[in-house]
């Protein structure tokens, strides 16, 4: 009976001392130390070497910010989007929305028009931050919405004419227009407001809006650079870490655990727009980072690629991986190429977290045990609850489902009270992964449950693809599952029914697919032909047998 008793609940707490997190709006967590890193660079791009101090990104995002509200008549609450590759100017439209009251979504750059309208539809946004080699596909994706959004056109090279119905950044952060800051000072702006607004299909369905509310991000950043956790070394003395950005700043990885957390501790951001492999060393011999952030492919690409040698990497103190599973193999094949010189550390989140829960540290007892995915981040709470439903939590070594609760989980999903409801028991947020703890409280990811498939780290929701395919005119019935893939982790795959006696080849079912997709979304794990979908009673496709097939 004692044993039952004990097994009642199974909360797991983090083995790091609670912090206190204070009541502050993302902006006055990231300008609060800017005296002592004013004058340092910020931002730099790879590609041309634009380069802001933190005082330059300070005087234009609060310019930007003043006139959003003046002559674009916004309103603290309003949506607007930034549709940007990794640029210095990304940093100046993002905190310039967020200090202006905004709400920002951000959109991946690589989206084709169709996908860019389903997100700037739901998401309402009432102005767009692209540049002008992405404008025509903005344009094509506001024209889908028959409707006309003020343009802000960050420009990457100079240029004499300025498209209809645009405006050019550099113009709006004219920063002679001083005190603005002051202007916009009273503004009723509470920690509790939603702030970001990432898209994420959660466990399942389509992409959703992920209201993240400033004491979310907020909590997230202090929980991030907490004693045990924290992976910069302070800005001070002329030292100053840094660190190339060459994940999304769209995504939640790039957006928080990379540029929010690090511009605030005055770290160096090296700003590369479209990396590809062949750029690394040149990366790393160019600015000697020092802290490397990357998902398992890059990982994999270090391994490999034998252009770069390990003294190419010897700067480097701290790589982190992230956003999909890290083999054991993986790293212990990185601890020989390096000597271990390097912490490899893992880290695990989501979206919905803002992004960090879990993380590995060599500073808790029996640190980085290989194939784990870390420790829980202070303030913050696990179950892991049995498959079949229950919500007891199980004891150590057991699997199920993580559950966590703390201060960086969503409010919940934008106009989707159903989605948020189906997401959350009580105030635990279900993630839909398998995982189980071991004595030491060390987790470890080791399945997924829900159906999103991760490519390269990039969310493809099954859902998306089966709508696209569905309205293929010789395509009646379609299900789309992930499957392991040597270098993207993992890939789609589709099997169609077909309508009637229609004949439609698989390769002209990826091409139709692949136009309307960002290249990542592709099926290139194969379209197979198939007379019926498996589903169960309740109309659910059966996943897990067409991945067997
Ligand atoms: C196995 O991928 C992310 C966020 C990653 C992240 C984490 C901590 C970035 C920075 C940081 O500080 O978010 P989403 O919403 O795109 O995808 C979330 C899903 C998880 O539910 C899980 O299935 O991505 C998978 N995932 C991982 N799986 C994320 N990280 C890991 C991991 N191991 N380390």
């Amino acid at each position: 009976l004692k044993r039952a008793k004990s097994t009642v609940t199974n909360v797991i707490k983090s083995k790091s001392a609670d912090i206190i997190v204070p009541n502050q709006l993302i902006h006055e967590y990231v300008w609060e130390h800017l005296d002592n890193w004013y004058d340092k660079t910020a931002v730099m791009c790879f590609d041309t070497g634009k380069r802001y101090t933190f005082q330059q990104i300070y005087h234009k995002s609060w310019s930007l910010a003043a006139v959003l509200r003046q002559k674009f008549q916004l309103q603290v609450g309003d949506t607007v989007a930034v549709i940007l590759p990794n640029v210095p100017d990304f940093p100046v439209a993002f905190l310039g929305a967020i200090q202006a009251g905004l709400v920002v979504t951000t959109v991946n750059p690589f989206y084709k028009p169709d996908e860019m309208a389903v997100q700037l539809g739901d998401s309402g946004s009432q102005l767009i931050f692209t540049s002008r080699e992405l404008l025509p596909f903005v344009n094509k994706a506001t024209n889908k919405l028959r409707k006309r959004v003020p343009t802000v056109l960050a420009e990457t090279k100079p240029a004499d004419s300025l498209p209809a119905d645009c405006v050019r950044l550099d113009e709006l952060c004219d920063t002679s227009n001083s005190n603005n800051k002051d202007k916009l000072d009273d503004l009723l702006m509470s920690p509790d407001d939603v702030a970001l607004l990432p898209y994420s299909s959660g466990t399942t369905g389509l992409s959703k809006g992920v209201q993240l509310t400033h004491r979310n991000v907020v909590s997230n950043l202090y929980q991030m650079s907490s004693p045990d956790f924290v992976v910069n070394r302070k800005t001070e003395g002329g030292f100053q870490d840094v660190i190339p950005v060459f994940l999304p700043l769209f995504h939640i990885y790039g957006m928080v655990g990379i540029f929010l957390n690090f511009f605030a501790q005055g770290c160096n951001l090296i700003m590369v727009s479209n990396f590809v492999g062949s750029q690394f060393v040149k990366l790393m011999q160019s600015y000697h980072p020092t802290l490397l952030f990357a998902v398992p492919p890059i990982i994999v690409v270090i391994l490999n690629n034998p252009r770069i040698r390990s003294d190419d990497l010897k700067s480097i103190r701290t790589i982190i991986s992230a956003a999909a599973p890290l083999g054991a193999s993986a790293v212990e094949e990185f601890n020989n190429k390096c000597q271990e010189k390097i912490d490899l550390l893992q880290m695990y989140g989501m979206t919905e977290t803002s992004p960090l829960t879990l993380m590995q540290t060599p500073r808790l007892n029996n640190g980085t045990k290989i194939g784990g995915s870390g420790f829980l981040i202070p303030n913050t709470e696990a179950k892991i609850i049995s498959i079949d439903g229950d919500s007891t939590g199980l004891e150590a070594y057991r699997s199920g489902e993580l559950v966590v609760r703390g201060p960086q989980v969503m409010k919940g999903y934008h106009n989707n009270a159903k989605a948020t409801r189906e997401a959350m028991l009580g105030d635990w947020l279900r993630t839909g992964d398998v995982c189980y703890y071991d004595k030491h409280q060390h987790f470890f990811i080791t399945d997924r449950l829900k159906e999103l498939i991760k490519v390269k780290g990039f969310q493809v929701a099954p859902a998306e693809l089966e709508e696209i395919l569905k309205s293929h005119a010789a395509i009646q019935d379609a299900a789309v599952v992930g499957i392991p893939h040597p270098v993207h982790g993992e890939v789609p795959k589709a099997f169609v029914v077909l309508r009637g006696d229609n004949n439609v080849r698989p390769d002209q079912v990826k091409q139709f697919v692949a136009s309307k997709v960002a290249n990542y979304k592709r099926l290139v794990g194969g379209v197979v032909v198939v007379g019926s979908i498996p589903r169960n009673s309740a109309g659910k496709i059966l996943r897990n047998e067409l991945k067997h097939l």
